[in-house]
């Protein structure tokens, strides 16, 4: 798929990542830092998935900065383009198109069960366009374009991946082999990190509390206010717990993070107050992410060197999907 130093033996990965927002630590511990392993090990493509960001309403100036600072984002990681695809979403016309196509082959009742579309819907209650419900046919062709064998699953995609296979089964069994029915890959990650406001909620980077989020580009002193501002309970003891949601969440962070195990923590802060492990959980973190802000803050002045690397990644990225799409036109019946 890649014009790289990829060998063909290795296994085809496909990930996305929406520039809805300033990405979070939810997006690096439960996705984006295993990205950066993978490319190693798979040949990867990742697409800033910019059409998806306008399921929900965007500035528009706003969204043109998050989606550079996206792609920027994935190079101060450590995403390297001459071992993986890294394009952004709209640059490759053939996945709206494709989305159209398969969206002809998915039920209004299959979509209607997304429980994402029944979250978001009930949050922007006054904007249920359509996009936001057929969101899994767009995804679905964002993964089938690249016939990856394995699509990295979080806990909140993984009925959108079922959907994905769902179609390209029942294309295939009316048209042959089109598309490749690619497997979840569940990586070893933080599986949900919690808003630091309220530890029943995910993180998310469109959450509007900024206090209820991290972001991977926050400095170290936002990074460490925030971890103190974050909610706990009337308790003081470092440990998991279901009756502990937001300490929990930190140690899951902090374990992310440092790679020590639940045990290991709860020994460390054995007799510690929140405070100081709150502390702990803030610089742990901002030591992470501060070399990733470095780079990025290097590479994001550089917008004709981004511009190149975005534009070549989707010339490669759309080699394969051109092909793909194609295979499918035809086999529906187009005159191409
Ligand atoms: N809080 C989280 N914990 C663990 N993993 C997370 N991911 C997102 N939030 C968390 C993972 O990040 C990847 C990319 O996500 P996305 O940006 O494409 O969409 P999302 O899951 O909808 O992320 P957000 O931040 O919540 O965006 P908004 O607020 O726009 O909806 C996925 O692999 C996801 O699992």
């Amino acid at each position: 798929m890649c014009e790289n130093t990829q060998t063909t033996a290795k296994k085809k990965v496909l990930s996305c990542i929406q520039p809805s927002g300033m990405l979070t630590l939810g997006n690096y511990l439960g996705a984006l830092k295993n990205w950066v392993y993978m490319q190693e090990d798979f040949d990867c493509t990742f697409a800033v998935a910019d059409l998806h960001a306008i399921t929900v309403r965007q500035e528009p100036a706003k969204l043109r900065q998050q989606i550079y600072s996206t792609f920027a984002t994935l190079l101060a990681l450590g995403l390297d383009p001459e071992k993986s695809t890294l394009f952004i979403q709209s640059h490759v016309p053939e996945h709206a198109a494709l989305s159209w196509l398969l969206s002809c082959y998915t039920q209004f009742g299959e979509l209607s069960r997304m429980t994402q579309f029944k979250d978001k819907s009930a949050k922007h209650a006054d904007n249920i366009n359509v996009g936001l419900f057929s969101y899994p046919t767009l995804m679905a062709a964002d993964i089938l374009l690249y016939k990856p064998d394995l699509v990295p699953v979080g806990a909140d995609q993984k009925q959108h991946l079922e959907i994905a296979r769902d179609i390209a089964i029942r294309f295939n069994n009316l048209y042959g082999d089109v598309f490749t029915v690619p497997e979840p890959y569940i990586p070893k990650t933080v599986s949900r990190v919690r808003s630091l406001q309220d530890p029943s909620k995910k993180m998310s980077k469109s959450d509007e509390n900024a206090n209820s989020w991290v972001a991977i580009l926050d400095d170290k002193d936002t990074i460490i206010r925030k971890f103190k501002r974050a909610v706990t309970d009337s308790d003081s003891v470092v440990r998991v717990g279901d009756d502990k949601p937001g300490i929990t969440n930190l140690i899951s962070i902090y374990s992310g993070v440092t790679g020590k195990s639940f045990e290991e923590i709860e020994r460390e802060f054995d007799g510690k107050g929140y405070g100081e492990f709150k502390l702990a959980v803030g610089e742990a973190v901002a030591d992470e992410l501060a070399p990733i802000k470095a780079n990025y803050d290097r590479i994001i002045t550089d917008k004709k060197q981004l511009e190149e690397l975005y534009k070549k990644g989707a010339a490669i990225a759309e080699k394969t999907a051109a092909k793909t799409y194609f295979k499918a036109m035809k086999k529906v019946g187009f005159v191409l």
